[in-house]
């Protein structure tokens, strides 16, 4: 049992049941149950003035960008209504609460007894309202100074033997600005362990992208989806996660797109949408958006688009000239002949074999796909947290290579990003691996040599910490120990370190799983209006689709005791660096135009910054393969073969992956119902398929422990509910973060080192 642990405060959630329901899933997303959602929890976070307030703003030129997920908003007319989503309104309902904690608060509770709260709970305690510090061996945080807290900080910071045994994570909510005064600080310091929660996102895509196309972003841009003849979406869940996403796929199937998607799931918002904010909508008229349902076994895309390419060679054969784009392929890439020679190799039967999908479908999706030249395909973390991810999103390029559909309107790459600003911040420097270019142009502008050496990503940073190799641990947002795979081997990583800091808007379970001592910094969040000198402060954002915009918070912070993100930074660099600092800080403390200055001199695209973020809807960052111009080695895109490599299941092992609930953004969990998969009131279930739920003798509504024995350690989630689900055989879904103690910090994906919180293997057994 958890509570008997001796190193209470536990990483993992408590074991306590919430209270299961069980409903038929839905068949349609949105309409008028979203939009009720959305108000129940304006109102009983921040209520209706405050609340309307808020929402007047969101997403509007003038206004913040959402702090949800990182879906573009439309360049041309934004509706006052129509440019959020339920899951939107609930991320600002969370961050704009009014519900404050101070110091009596922190005085009250100990950090054990808040550790022992569920996510949920901890969520709901409110916005952390001024700085608290735990001394060592204290039990209870207690106030301190903002200035005291930096010179805390610098005194540990400037201890350390080597700047290396410093790390500094950011999560993907933290602006442009914020970010690239970040980096900066950390590379002056001298480390580049500049961890972020890519790392364990789309790191994948990005990888993959850039090796085979020359830019680790997506292609398209919005209005292409308006223009598409064809969109595959593999492994992403939009009606929860990127929600406004669906009424983008409406507007293309008006136009006359077809829809394929790829997951193991029938998610709800794949296959029907009323959008609530037309009259259409809300009388539920013209719901269906998926055409095609492709029902593949987790980490079994791979095998079903070589099945498709080898379909369409056979077409293309047959008829030469009308299924591949012959004249693209040959002055646009490289690598074909290989790889139709390695395409021709392959086993129709094996392939269906191994994604699940039978050959009848698979013919479907070519028939849908021979004679369409403008494709686009969407994925998220379905694709990205395997083993063989980076090979399997080469795949989709090498699908959408043969079909010359990139660098054309209406067609590309859309690997869909998560957090709101997680594009930006590696745009800003926020990576372990900077450039050669980017270090000589932060040497030019700043005058000092930043240093060359890779530094950590996110799974490195836990074994330095682990094996004592790293000592403060920094955190700009996020939430490291949930959202880091092997919660107890993190948590054991955090413990050992001198100092943990995070600068944070919510409390979450890393600010109960600490170094010796510890400090945490309350923020400005997106939604609060940041003044500076007397003046009004905007920062920037990048979506998904490369548009840099202002965002600019319109309500009054719930303290006084809050610091914007860039103000931090700037003074934990005096407070640090002092005089030796070739920065000037000052500058940036005084107006952020000078933080937009000095990225204009230092990064490429930003030229006129601070005049062309100021127009309405911003401007768009270059992106050359969008031009059919490849960056890559030879200058050419380049078709990629890799072989598959099935996982061999014993008849007692399941593949596992930890998904999103309907309630939540990420670790935050903002409700404990997964209202399209009808799964209410509870968290601790695991989905199986019903003969694999006969076959372990187990019944619906059983309790079972999860674990496994990666490396010779055994893992184990205790007590979660059997639900019986429409999931393949041998496959398994479970929420994250709760079953992140099962995912094995040890396998991640090649070449881009992400924890493969998507193939988990997993035993289950009765709960002891
Ligand atoms: N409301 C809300 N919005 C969010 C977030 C949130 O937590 N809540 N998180 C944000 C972040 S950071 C991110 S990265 C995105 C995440 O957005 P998603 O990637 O949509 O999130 P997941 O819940 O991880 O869903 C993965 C989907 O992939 C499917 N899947 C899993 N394994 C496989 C596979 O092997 N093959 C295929 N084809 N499909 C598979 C699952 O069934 C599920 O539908 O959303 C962002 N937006
Ligand atoms: N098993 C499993 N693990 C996963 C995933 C998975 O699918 N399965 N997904 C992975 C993915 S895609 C991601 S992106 C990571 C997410 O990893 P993180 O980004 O580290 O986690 P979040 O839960 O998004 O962070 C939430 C915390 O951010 C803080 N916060 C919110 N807004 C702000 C702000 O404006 N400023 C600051 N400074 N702090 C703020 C709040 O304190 C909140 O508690 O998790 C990864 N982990
Ligand atoms: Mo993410």
């Amino acid at each position: 049992m958890e509570e008997e642990k001796k190193d209470i405060p536990a990483a993992e959630n408590p074991n306590r049941f919430t209270g299961l329901t069980l409903v038929k899933p839905k068949t349609v997303a949105a309409g008028i149950p979203a939009v009720i959602e959305s108000a129940s929890h304006i109102l009983s976070e921040m209520g209706v003035t405050r609340g309307l307030k808020a929402l007047n703003k969101l997403n509007q030129k003038d206004g913040y960008d959402c702090p949800g997920c990182a879906w573009p908003d439309p360049d041309d007319d934004r509706s006052r209504i129509a440019e959020y989503c339920e899951n939107g309104v609930k991320a600002i309902a969370e961050e704009a609460t009014t519900k404050t904690l101070t110091a009596d608060f922190f005085a009250a509770h100990s950090v054990a007894e808040l550790a022992s709260l569920n996510d949920y709970e901890i969520g709901k305690k409110g916005r952390v309202a001024q700085p608290v510090y735990l001394p060592k061996g204290s039990t209870h945080y207690q106030p301190i100074s903002w200035e005291v807290a930096f010179q805390k900080i610098a005194t540990h910071l400037n201890a350390l033997s080597s700047p290396d045994e410093a790390i500094f994570y950011t999560s993907g909510r933290t602006s442009n600005e914020a970010a690239f005064l970040y980096q900066l600080f950390a590379r002056e310091f001298g480390t580049n362990n500049l961890p972020d929660c890519s790392n364990m996102c789309h790191e994948s895509s990005g990888v993959a992208l850039t090796e085979s196309l020359g830019i680790g972003k997506g292609s398209v841009t919005l209005e292409d989806f308006y223009k598409a003849e064809v969109i595959i979406i593999l492994g992403q869940n939009p009606g929860t996660n990127h929600p406004r996403m669906l009424s983008a796929l409406q507007k293309a199937k008006e136009n006359g797109c077809v829809i394929i998607s790829v997951n193991p799931l029938k998610e709800t918002g794949l296959i029907g949408f009323n959008n609530p904010q037309t009259i259409k909508g809300v009388l539920g008229i013209k719901p269906s958006l998926t055409d095609l349902f492709l029902q593949v076994k987790i980490n079994g895309d791979m095998a079903l688009l070589k099945a498709i390419e080898m379909l369409l060679l056979q077409e293309e054969e047959k008829n030469p000239g009308s299924v591949f784009d012959n004249e693209f392929i040959s002055s646009h890439t490289t690598g074909y002949d290989e790889f139709i020679s390695h395409l021709k190799k392959q086993n129709l039967n094996e392939l269906s074999e191994q994604c699940g999908i039978s050959s009848a479908e698979i013919k479907q999706a070519v028939e849908m796909l021979k004679h369409k030249k403008k494709i686009i395909a969407c994925w998220a973390m379905g694709l990205t947290q395997h083993k063989n991810a980076v090979d399997s999103i080469k795949e989709i390029v090498n699908l959408l290579l043969l079909k010359g559909s990139i660098g054309k309107p209406g067609a590309g790459t859309c690997p869909v990003r998560g957090h709101s600003n997680v594009q930006g911040d590696r745009t800003m420097g926020i990576y372990e691996k900077p450039s050669a270019k980017f270090c000589d142009a932060i040497q030019k502008v700043f005058g000092f040599d930043p240093p060359r050496k890779p530094g950590y990503d996110t799974v490195e940073s836990i074994y330095a910490m682990n094996n004592g190799s790293a000592k403060v641990f920094f955190a700009m947002g996020g939430n490291f120990l949930s959202a880091t795979p092997d919660t107890l081997f993190t948590a054991e990583a955090l413990r050992k370190t001198k100092l943990t800091v995070h600068v944070s808007t919510k409390l979450n379970r890393s600010h109960f799983v600490h170094g010796e001592e510890a400090i945490i910094l309350p923020c400005l969040a997106r939604s609060d209006k940041d003044v500076v000198n007397g003046e009004e402060q905007f920062v920037t954002t990048e979506n998904s689709m490369g548009v840099i915009q202002s965002s600019k918070g319109n309500l009054n912070p719930v303290s006084e005791n809050l610091l914007s993100e860039p103000v931090i930074v700037s003074r934990l660099a005096k407070a640090v660096m002092g005089h030796k600092s070739k920065v000037n800080w000052d500058n940036y403390l005084s107006h952020y135009d000078l933080i937009r200055d000095d990225i204009e001199k230092t990064i490429p695209g930003f030229s006129d910054y601070n005049k062309r973020v100021r127009k309405p809807g911003g401007f768009y960052l270059p992106n050359a393969s969008r031009d059919k111009t490849f960056t890559t080695l030879t200058g050419k895109a380049q078709f990629n073969i890799s072989e598959i490599h099935p996982v061999k299941l014993a008849p007692n092992e399941f593949l596992m992956m930890t998904i999103r609930s309907h309630d939540q953004f990420n670790t935050t969990i903002y409700g404990l119902n997964d209202r399209y998969r009808g799964v209410l009131n509870e968290r601790r279930v695991i989905f199986m398929n019903a003969k694999d739920i006969a076959k372990q003798n187990l019944k619906a509504g059983d309790v079972v422990d999860i674990f496994n024995c990666e490396g010779g350690i055994e893992r184990i989630a205790h007590k979660f509910i059997v639900v019986e689900y429409n999931i393949p055989e041998q496959c398994t879904a479970t929420y994250f973060p709760e079953t992140n103690v099962l995912v094995p910090i040890n396998i991640t994906a090649d070449k881009s080192n992400t924890p493969v919180s998507k193939s988990v293997i997993i035993k289950i057994r009765a709960a002891g």
